[in-house]
């Protein structure tokens, strides 16, 4: 009995860690980010949504920040999540000029 308790709570610790992270969705549309700047917390995801007619590939290669989601194509969605407090300089390689600032705090 005692083995089973131990596992529910690790299933409710769980579910208490999913609650607190949050979700943001930026978008891509004419070419550019749907917001310049973005402020979240360290494990929020940000989901990337391409509603362009245009293929993307968002990265950073910022330190303790870097990700490459790779060619988006439109209609596509990609999560990152962000496990460090960074100003994160979002880009996409296809388009030089989008631009996107991610602050992560604690
Ligand atoms: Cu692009």
């Amino acid at each position: 009995m005692k083995k089973v308790a131990a596992i529910a709570g690790m299933a409710l610790c769980a579910l208490a860690a999913t609650a607190w992270a949050a979700t943001v969705t930026v978008e891509q549309r004419g070419r550019s980010f749907g917001v310049a700047e973005l402020t979240v917390k360290v494990g929020d995801t940000v989901t990337f949504v391409n509603n362009d007619i245009y293929g993307h590939n968002v990265y950073s290669d910022t330190k303790d920040a870097e990700f490459d989601i790779g060619l988006q194509e439109p209609g596509e969605t990609l999560d990152v999540t962000f496990d460090e407090a960074v100003n994160a300089k979002v880009r996409c390689r296809i388009h030089p000029r989008m631009r996107l600032q991610i602050t992560v705090t604690e």
